[in-house]
């Protein structure tokens, strides 16, 4: 890889935490010399030269210019290859103080090392062999997690998931694609006779893909969230179900018509899955400018959210407008109607309304299990093996056509030729997802995309 457009071994530095006030922040270092340069800096040089990999040395860094004291802190020493990028690594302990970091960091660039790219510790233990790519993306999955399925879900990519089926996927076809190199090699007529290639393993590999790629819609819901809006007209409860499903009093609740005058938002979890929830204005016919603008703001996110909860008075029953809007939405898949105030609600539920008390709680875990299944149509554990890189989906879709074309191509009895190079490309798709296959385009794309100390 001499051709990515910096030096792969020069010894790099950068914050790896959070750049904010905090207990605790960790200094990240990596390439050649990087457990030498540090030393210059450390107030015990010869026990961080002479020291073994996964070993924790206690010290100042100060300024050798100055002979100052920076900040007290832990060093941990990685030698290559054992550390995670594979080459020798210093990590620094340090006090999570804004000044103290960037004094440290400047004092480590005058020592030799310099600012780490988006991306370039993953990048380089990628290059190193520490992981394939779809390991390397699932770094950032990870830290993106927002909720604890989703996490697991990544956690799954980086031991080495994808990886894994995927190289079950490639096996079947380099096995196919030695038996018709075979054939290539040896003419009909050595052979005796018509090919007669069977294309069962083609299907079984294009089998794998297709349910590698469906697997990516339910990833991406994991990975972004999704957006779920409560709507319906005034007083029915909006306000105080979004309060229920986030535990706390975040919504102001009054029988006064129009409290909700603007739409609040706050990410939750439903059976696992990051929800970006709405409470929006009620719906209603209103005067006050500041009102009528709540309204417009609330219609454009209802109409753009993934689910609506339509919540319906059960004191009152349904209004023309909730009937009229019940009529339209009953099937559709972004909406989900829910009876309200059924602590205090004689009246007949309609079917396949969901009933739900916001005051006493009664109902809200079966309308937790609805917005899940009406969202993903499946329970997800956390073990299973999903996508949720729009990068790996693309890559998997044009192998599975390059295996259409295989098939085709064996039914019809076209050239074995054309058929090995369909073949091919197969592979090298494949190859690109696990970075088997890759050019410095594919990986400075990738990651660039990461942040600085990944
Ligand atoms: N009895 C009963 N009253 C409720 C329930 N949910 C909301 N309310 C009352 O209905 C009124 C309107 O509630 P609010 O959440 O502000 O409705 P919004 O206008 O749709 O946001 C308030 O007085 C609430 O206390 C419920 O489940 N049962
Ligand atoms: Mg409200």
């Amino acid at each position: 890889m001499e051709d990515l457009n910096y030096d792969t071994d020069e010894p790099i530095v950068a914050l790896a935490t959070a750049w904010s006030e905090s207990a605790l922040a960790v200094i990240r270092t990596s390439g050649k010399d990087s457990i030498k340069l540090f030393s210059t800096v450390f107030s015990n040089p010869v026990a961080i030269i002479d020291s073994k990999g996964f070993t924790i040395h206690y010290g100042y860094i100060y300024d050798p210019g100055t002979g100052n004291k920076i900040d007290e802190v832990t060093a941990a020493v990685y030698r290559n290859p054992k550390s995670y990028t594979g080459q020798d690594s210093v990590e620094v302990f340090c006090h999570g103080s804004l000044p103290g970091i960037e004094a440290i960091i400047t004092i480590l660039k005058d020592a030799g090392f310099r600012d780490a790219a988006p991306g370039e510790f993953t990048m380089r233990a990628f290059l190193n062999g520490k992981m394939d790519l779809s390991q390397a993306e699932a770094v950032v999955e990870i830290v993106q997690s927002k909720s604890r399925q989703a996490h697991s879900l990544a956690l799954n990519r980086l031991s080495g998931a994808v990886y894994e089926r995927i190289n079950f996927i490639k096996k079947k076809l380099v096995d196919f694609m030695s038996l018709i190199e075979v054939q290539l090699d040896y003419p009909d007529d050595e052979i005796g006779g018509e090919t007669d290639i069977s294309a069962e393993p083609v299907i079984e590999a294009e089998r794998e893909i297709s349910k590698l790629i469906e697997t990516y819609r339910v990833g991406k819901i994991f990975h972004d969230g999704v957006t779920v809006a409560l709507a319906g007209g005034t007083n029915a409860g909006k306000s105080s179900l979004f309060n229920l499903f986030l535990r706390e009093d975040r919504s102001i609740v009054s029988d006064i018509n129009g409290t909700t005058r603007d739409y609040i938002e706050s990410w939750i979890t439903v059976d696992g899955i990051p929800v970006r929830l709405f409470d929006t204005a009620g719906l209603r016919e209103a005067d006050h400018p500041v009102e009528k603008e709540g309204i417009r703001r609330s219609e454009d996110i209802i109409k753009n959210a993934a689910l609506v909860l339509y919540i319906i008075d059960g004191i009152t029953g349904m209004t023309d407008e909730d009937k009229d809007i019940f009529r339209k939405q009953k099937d559709s898949d972004n909406y989900l109607f829910i009876w309200n105030k059924i602590d205090n609600s004689s009246l007949l539920i309609p079917e396949g309304v969901l009933a739900v008390s916001a005051v006493t709680g009664e109902g809200l875990s079966l309308i937790e299990a609805a917005i899940s299944s009406k969202l993903t149509g499946i329970h997800i554990s956390g073990t299973e093996l999903m996508i949720d890189s729009l990068r790996q989906k693309d890559l998997l879709l044009r192998a599975g056509e390059s295996l259409k074309s295989v098939k085709d191509s064996l039914i019809n009895n076209i050239s074995l030729d054309a058929v090995a190079m369909d073949l091919k490309d197969s592979l090298d798709a494949i190859g690109e997802i696990t970075g088997e296959v890759s050019s410095v385009d594919i990986l400075n794309n990738i990651f660039s995309g990461f942040c600085v100390g990944k």
